[in-house]
């Protein structure tokens, strides 16, 4: 009996607890205690963290008695239509009655956009609870739980539950998970650490199932979305040995695929990652034959950034875009002949 009880704790799962700082969360939770109406805010452009994370919270703090409204100044992406309680989610404050709000995912609120704009003034003088993981966020709440190590809101939220001991049930678990898997690209960005490894185990035990997450965001698409990524990369052209990709996608491009232009997400990442490729190019031309948007993405040493501003756009320096004023054909070659030089260039001087 004493050897199974030695094995058996040796299994016993990591601990989460005293990751975050003691006095923060005991802060949070005195802001939390004191209110009975909380809403809380995804920011703008909602994603799968942000989301994740109000709805999560939400679902927590209603098993605490709380009365909890979801709020986000956009409506959620249909991939995200799995998540249990997007019903709940409201695009404004409406009456402002409210004695809680707590701010997900960003430090600014002005990142909470138009829910922002409609409610400054509630927003200014209304009790604050920030939760987020970005590095650059200042914090916008009385208290402030701004954590970078962690990968996503959601893991955030986790360590949070765990250290204060709230409930956490399978509805919680699933809209956490969801924040998670989202940030972390499934667990393949570099963000994602033992902890993060951690806190999902945490949302599996709680029921939470990583299937009813994963198959919607990253394997089930529309056919016509599948063909234009065919078609697109069928279209394909290569320089520089492969190592200079570009393809486009115009009206023409969409109506052979019965696509339509919400369909070419991520379309330069897709060509991106082909074998050998060091910097990939995306046109497309939609609507107005005079204007043409790139999508570029480069490896290093290449510069996405510089060369989309050369061309009075912008980004990262992975990942950029610009628009042209010019028709797809002459966009291609203008860019495509700046491209090959910059591979041209960077060879002559290794
Ligand atoms: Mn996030």
């Amino acid at each position: 009996m004493r050897e199974a009880h030695t094995s058996s704790s040796a299994l016993a799962a990591p601990s989460l607890q005293g990751h975050l700082h003691p006095t923060l969360v005991q802060q949070a939770m005195s802001l939390i205690e004191q209110a009975q109406r909380i809403a809380l805010l995804a920011h703008e452009h909602p994603d799968g963290d942000c989301l994740g994370s109000a709805l999560g919270f939400a679902h927590i703090l209603r098993h605490m008695g709380k009365v909890c409204i979801p709020v986000c100044a956009d409506p959620a992406p249909d991939t995200f239509s799995f998540m249990p309680g997007l019903d709940s989610l409201q695009h404004t404050l409406g009456d402002e009655q409210f004695d809680l709000v707590i701010a997900l995912d960003a430090g600014e609120l002005t990142r909470f956009g138009a829910v922002y704009e409609q409610h400054k003034d509630f927003l200014q003088r209304v009790p604050k609870l920030n939760i987020d993981h970005h590095i650059s966020s200042a914090g916008c709440g009385e208290v402030n739980i701004i954590e970078p190590t962690a990968a996503a809101t959601g893991e955030l939220l986790v360590l949070f539950q765990q250290q204060a001991g709230l409930p956490l049930p399978q509805e919680a678990a699933m809209c956490l998970l969801t924040g998670i898997i989202t940030d972390t690209s499934s667990f393949q960005f570099t963000n994602t650490t033992p902890r993060t490894m951690e806190a999902a185990a945490v949302l599996l035990r709680a029921g939470a199932i990583p299937e009813v997450i994963v198959r919607p965001i990253y394997r089930s698409r529309p056919l016509p979305q599948v063909r234009l990524r065919a078609l697109v990369t069928t279209q394909a052209q290569t320089a520089c040995a492969g190592r200079l990709i570009w393809s486009y996608a115009t009206d023409e491009t969409l109506a052979a695929c019965g696509a339509n232009a919400t369909m070419d997400d991520n379309m330069s990442g897709t060509l991106r990652d082909i074998e050998g490729v060091q910097i990939a190019a995306f046109f497309k031309s939609y609507g107005n034959p005079h204007e043409t948007r790139l999508s570029l993405r480069c490896m290093e040493p290449y510069n996405a950034a510089e060369i989309c501003l050369a061309l009075g756009g912008g980004g990262h320096a992975r990942a950029a875009g610009a628009t042209l004023n010019m028709p797809i054909q002459e966009a291609m070659s203008h860019v495509v002949a700046t491209l090959q030089h910059a591979i041209e260039q960077h060879d002559s001087e290794a």
